[in-house]
């Protein structure tokens, strides 16, 4: 394995992958230089070496072998062009972990469902008596995860992560699923599907969606286990309610406390990872039945006059969104209002069209690309504030009615992030209740 001993480092941003990779080095008492592309970045005391913020002195890339390039950083930014024509190698924090852990790890990437599947693994890990942690873009750096040497690590990883990873050696992988989402940076669907791809470069055994060809290896050199939500003697499958494993049924969905279609595949797609990782299909199924929902992925906050307020808010992409609306306008007694809108990030909303008119009645948008939804639905009601949406709803719901905030788009154009916009959320609907 390569490592990073006698290379000239330089951290590049310094966010939660940059600091992790910082302490890192310094542990190991190996020099490193920091960059962050922030003038007013605050720089700790326990950094020894060279910090620059913002501008980079001419020639910097001259002497530098590594640079470990955070998620956040474009790899088409400027300097970090000018550091490859200096043939400087580009890593991630990912790739740094890679290079020192021995932990057997599962992988997991796709557009959506990846934390919720790498919490739902880790659980059904822990619940058979296995030494596992998450880590990765679920928010825990996997450098952090050195020092406790779990048995295993389940990596939440995203499409930038995967771009800067080149040697992580995976037990089992998957791409959940692929739709528009960050082509602000990736530019086209190719492109980002192609880092997608990545994580099965060095992966035993794949777990792939049988709807969707993009989720497989290419080329399929790697081991595959399928999933799907219909009838399937192969692999998963789903039957009455049941989902089964290689025709016979395996998991009641009605005992779940995970709700709507992309649940099942989730579910289906932990499973099959746990079994990879050795844990026996019944164990890992009866585990489920005991795993929560993750906070703000179509959770019900609230429940006034027979009204059920859904927060969805870590919908930041229109598939994700298209779950949910088609999920719970399949399952809902009343009207269906939907509240959406914020940086869709330069993905094409229209593919929302269809949907939005088989399942919401009453459509409600908000943000900077508020209007490009509007634009898709007669009638849509376009508010300036969270506050101002909650009250429209609140004034337009009935006994019967859900309210769904699921906004295929980030937050940042109104908000710190989609936890924020969770809690304006919830704080409006007490409000207008009151
Ligand atoms: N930034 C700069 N200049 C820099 C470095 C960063 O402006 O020099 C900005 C970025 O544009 C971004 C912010 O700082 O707005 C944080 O970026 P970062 O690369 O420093 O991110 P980290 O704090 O290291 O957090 C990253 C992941 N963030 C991103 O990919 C943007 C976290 O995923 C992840 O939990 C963490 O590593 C640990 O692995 C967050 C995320 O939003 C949850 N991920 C995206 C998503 O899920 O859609 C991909
Ligand atoms: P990620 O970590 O990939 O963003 P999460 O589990 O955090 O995934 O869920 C993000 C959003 O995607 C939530 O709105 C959730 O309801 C939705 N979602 C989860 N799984 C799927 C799936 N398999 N297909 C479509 N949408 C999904």
């Amino acid at each position: 394995r390569s490592t990073v001993e006698n290379k000239n480092i330089v951290v590049a941003g310094f966010g939660k992958s940059g600091q992790a990779s910082a302490q890192f080095l310094n542990d190991k008492g190996l020099n490193f230089s920091v960059w962050d592309t922030r003038q007013d970045i605050a720089i700790p005391d326990w950094v020894n070496g060279p910090f620059y913020a913002g501008e980079l002195p001419d020639n910097f890339w001259q002497n530098i072998d590594i640079a470990i390039v955070s998620p956040g950083l474009a790899l088409s930014h400027p300097e970090l062009q000018r550091a490859v024509a200096h043939d400087v190698e580009l890593i991630g924090e990912i790739e740094l972990f890679a290079r020192y852990n021995n932990a057997s790890v599962i992988g997991i990437t796709g557009s959506n469902g990846k934390t919720t599947v790498t919490l739902l693994v880790t659980h059904i890990l822990k619940a058979a008596g296995m030494d596992a942690v998450a880590a990765g873009n679920v928010g825990t750096p996997a450098l952090s995860t050195l020092n406790d040497a779990p048995d295993w690590v389940v990596l939440e990883l995203s499409s930038f992560q995967l771009e800067t990873t080149h040697s992580l050696q995976l037990e089992a992988a998957t791409i959940l699923n692929i739709s528009d989402d960050h082509l602000d940076r990736h530019k086209t669907l190719t492109a980002y599907s192609d880092a997608k791809q990545r994580i099965y470069n060095h992966a035993s055994h794949a777990l792939c969606w049988r709807e969707q060809q993009v989720t497989y290896p290419l080329p399929l050199a790697v081991e595959v286990t399928e999933f799907g939500a219909s009838r399937s003697d192969d692999d998963f499958g789903l039957n009455d309610n049941w989902i089964t494993w290689q025709g016979e049924k395996l998991l009641d969905v009605t005992r779940v406390k995970l709700t709507g279609t992309h649940n099942i595949l989730n579910i289906q797609a932990a499973v099959g990872l746990a079994m990879l990782a050795g844990v026996p299909a019944a164990a890992a199924a009866e585990a489920v039945y005991s795993f929560e929902p993750v906070p703000h992925r179509c959770v019900q906050v609230a429940s006034y006059n027979d009204v059920s307020w859904i927060d969805d808010s870590k919908a930041t992409n229109v598939g994700a969104t298209l779950a949910a609306i088609t999920g719970i306008g399949a399952q809902c007694a009343g009207k269906l209002i939907l509240i959406a809108g914020g940086d869709a990030k330069g993905a094409d909303l229209s593919i929302m069209r269809d949907a939005l008119h088989a399942h919401v009645d009453i459509l409600i948008t908000l943000g900077k690309d508020g209007p490009a939804i509007a634009a898709l639905y007669p009638e849509a009601i376009q508010v300036e504030t969270m506050h101002r949406a909650v009250e429209k709803a609140y004034d337009l719901a009935c006994a019967g009615d859900t309210v769904l905030l699921s906004p295929a788009c980030a937050s940042l154009d109104m908000f710190d992030n989609y936890e924020h916009r969770a809690a304006v959320f919830k704080h409006a609907i007490s409000e207008v209740h009151a």
